[in-house]
């Protein structure tokens, strides 16, 4: 059949698809999909969701649209009839970079999952022209660049819809940029990331230098730039005002045209606060009404029905908390109201530490989103506890009824349907395709757990994607690994507490030991991905060592037959995508306490890999799910690690002195070798912070993790039984999808009524 697509890409591009190159056909696609989501009904209501965020990790879009509006087997059949790839045409879209990493990614997975449902509710952001850094390896180091993402044709739509936005002793004008947000099937969201026109990428040098205090070419210049120093931090505090005070005017527009009178805002509104970031727009909401007539009481009673808060995090360094000062010089025009909600608080709870402005002058973002919305959660369930128990105690016996959890999700469009497409028609042939609308169906694969060719499938399925992952590195990174190898995976942003290191230090373990000729029964490749913020300077230590690593490893030709180590370049979205269906062992080794959820555990547990994790996060709820079993868990408890840091009785120095293995792989990282290629200041120093310090308790797990991995590898030589434990895996892996933590957020919080 010359399908109606065709045509219509042949009209765009005024020549043949056969004689297009993979651009034009891309640029067509685009164009032709971006019509089609802009046919598609709005999801509408009285009441909507806006949900604000500082980042939406959104990925590439081109597929996942086209699988969301039911095209992406017609085009891909159309294009191969041509002898066109569709993944070729993939690879020509550039990935916005509009995130760190999970707290993005999870926006991103919540607007797919908002309009799948048919929920009014749109997202709100900023629209970095050079996004996140894109990160290159140099002398086994990680260099920072720009990575520009804005093409001529994309998925941008500019608006005509323009917002003063006032800072101290500047104006500029926040204008509106619409990305369509495709549903499973037939609703469409809107994405609306906001800029300013006067944007210069010409103001960059030198890697990801640029002037941090010329605002009108820099405000929406890069992703969170470096806030190691004062202009740094400062330049985040216009971002966050920039984005809050478009939104909130927006809103209210919104709002107001569809008849509420602002006293009723919360009928029409309700604002999902992700994280602390867009925490300001509480303040200006109220700073607003009250410009709109309303009296300052009635302003806060009105936005604290309106906004909802979500906690990402536990990490004390994590939370923002800005000097007073840095408001006034911005934003002075919130300081009074902002003082006015402190005052409040302080007349209501004696308790200095639920203030929002405390005795040195700093202002506690997360408090203002906790006495000022009417929602607070955690995003898993023992994360969710935590914020109770320990971190916001004092707040939960406020208002007990204001906390409660959602168990973060992820999209099974993009993270099984387009990534995995071998899994999905396995999928399709067992269970039928019921479980790509309700993903709790997926239980059903249980039935085939002794199903010698089901079992038999999902290892070739495996093995096949292993290949391409393969083929894939090394045509990127010229680095040859071996599909009959177990692929064990650790990807996410380079962090102390997610513990990278001892992974890396178990590698150190492993290397000695075929050294002195102990074998593995299976060879493995230990595959990394992470980013580091550019100034966190031992997480660039942590990646340089495990840059060494991978050096001396492969080429060491006694060790490299049983264990390679690859440092993926640049880790994002679009190598998730290839990286996590190749997965065997899913690596999820937080110190018990610190990963709020964790979302890339779903992700592998969805594609069939088994987690090796502490109890940590979501792991605790994937552990309940498949049992002891099919989970490989190790490690201190949360509450022993709590428990740790109360008592302050954890002395790294002691477990190097004990633990001759720790203090083998330790030394290790200042050996001759190692200094002969790596940086001696950088390696030194990482082994000092080790030995001295190690905040996140590396060594406290170190014999438990040796155990669990090894157990797990020997496991894996049992393909039937490991098989088994993939299936078990795939299959109950429905409670992660998005749709589901969406459905509880609209049912506990934002009731919203589906159009
Ligand atoms: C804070 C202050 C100053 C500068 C930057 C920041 C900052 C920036 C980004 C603080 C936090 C972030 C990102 C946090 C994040 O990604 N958190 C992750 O959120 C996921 C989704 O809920 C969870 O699964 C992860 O466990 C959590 O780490």
């Amino acid at each position: 059949m010359r399908t109606g697509i065709q045509e219509e890409l042949e009209l765009y591009m005024s020549k043949s698809v056969a004689q297009a190159s993979n651009r034009e056909i891309y640029e067509a696609l685009l164009l032709f999909v971006q019509k089609l989501a802009a046919g598609k009904e709005r999801a509408a209501g009285k009441k909507k969701l806006y949900y604000i965020s500082a980042e939406f990790l959104i990925g590439k879009l081109l597929s996942n649209n086209m699988i969301n509006l039911g095209i992406y087997d017609e085009v891909k059949e159309m294009l191969f009839q041509n002898g066109k790839d569709i993944c070729q045409i993939e690879e020509v879209e550039p990935e916005p970079s509009l995130g760190n990493g999970g707290l993005g990614r999870l926006a991103a997975c919540f607007l797919d999952s908002i309009a799948t449902l048919g929920l009014p509710g749109d997202g709100i952001g900023l629209n970095y022209h050079l996004g996140l850094f894109k990160q290159e390896f140099k002398d086994h180091l990680q260099k920072e660049l720009p990575n520009p993402w804005i093409e001529k044709q994309s998925w941008l739509t500019k608006t005509d819809v323009v917002y003063p936005v006032s800072f101290r002793g500047l104006k500029v004008n926040a204008r509106m940029y619409d990305i369509a947000v495709t549903g499973y099937h037939d609703q469409t969201n809107k994405l609306h990331l906001f800029d300013i026109d006067s944007v210069d990428e010409g103001i960059v040098e030198d890697g990801i230098h640029f002037d941090k205090e010329d605002i009108a070419k820099n405000l929406t210049l890069f992703l969170y730039p470096d806030d190691s120093d004062e202009k740094g931090r400062l330049l985040r505090i216009y971002q966050q005002y920039f984005m809050v005070s478009s939104a909130a005017q927006m809103i209210l527009d919104e709002c107001v045209q569809k008849g509420s009178t602002l006293y009723d805002l919360p009928d029409y509104a309700v604002i999902q606060i992700n994280d602390t970031h867009p925490t300001m727009v509480i303040p200006e909401l109220i700073r607003l009404l009250v410009e709109r007539g309303l009296d300052i009481d009635e302003a806060i009673d009105v936005v604290s029905r309106t906004c909802a808060y979500t906690n990402h995090t536990i990490l004390a360094e994590a939370l923002e908390k800005w000097p007073i000062g840095y408001l006034k010089k911005v934003v002075p025009q919130l300081v009074p109201i902002i003082e006015i909600l402190d005052d409040k608080v302080r007349r209501r709870f004696s308790d200095e530490s639920t203030a929002i402005i405390d005795r040195n002058d700093t202002v506690h973002m997360a408090h203002i989103d906790i006495h000022y919305g009417f929602s607070v959660n955690g995003v898993a369930a023992l994360h969710t506890d935590i914020l109770k128990q320990s971190e916001l105690n004092h707040f939960y016996k406020i208002y007990p009824d204001k906390f409660n959890n959602k168990t973060n999700g992820i999209t099974f469009r993009r993270w099984l349907l387009h990534c995995n497409p071998r899994l999905t028609a396995l999928l399709d042939e067992t269970i039928k395709d019921e479980y790509k609308e309700d993903a709790s169906k997926l239980v059903k694969l249980l039935e085939y757990k002794d199903d010698e060719t089901v079992l038999k499938r999902l290892l070739e399925i495996k093995k096949e994607n292993k290949k391409d992952l393969a083929a894939y590195l090394k045509e990127t990174q010229a680095i040859e690994i071996d599909a009959d190898t177990i692929f064990d995976i650790q990807v996410k942003r380079l962090h102390e507490y997610k513990r990278q290191q001892l992974n890396a230090l178990y590698i150190i373990d492993k290397y000695l030991e075929i050294k002195e000729g102990i074998l593995p029964k299976t060879p493995i490749t230990a595959i990394f991905g992470a980013k580091a913020a550019p100034a966190y300077v031992i997480a660039k230590d942590i990646i340089h060592l495990i840059l060494c690593l991978q050096e001396i490893i492969n080429n060491d030709p006694e060790v490299s037959p049983y264990l390679k180590v690859v440092m993926v370049e640049n880790y994002n979205v679009t190598k998730a995508e290839k990286l996590i269906p190749a997965c065997d062992i899913s690596e999820q080794i937080s110190l018990a306490s610190k990963e709020a959820s964790g979302t890339g555990n779903m992700k592998f547990m969805l594609n069939g890999a088994v987690t090796l994790g502490t109890e940590d996060g979501a792991n605790v709820e994937i552990h309940e799910l498949v049992g002891d079993d099919n989970i490989f868990v190790f490690g201190a408890s949360s509450d022993e690690v709590i428990e740790h840091y109360k008592k302050a009785d954890y002395s790294a120095k002691d477990y190097y002195k004990k633990n001759p293995k720790i203090k083998a792989a330790v030394d290790f990282i200042t050996e001759k070798q190692m200094m002969k290629i790596g940086c001696k200041e950088s390696l030194e120093r990482l082994q000092k912070e080790l030995i001295g310090k190690d905040w996140f308790m590396t060594f406290l797990d170190f014999d438990a993790y040796k155990k669990a991995k090894d157990k797990a590898l020997a496991a894996y030589t049992d393909q039937k039984e490991w098989a088994k434990k993939m299936l078990v895996n795939i299959a109950e892996a429905g409670y992660f999808s998005s749709d589901r933590t969406i459905e509880q957020y609209n049912r506990d919080i934002w009731k919203l009524t589906r159009s």
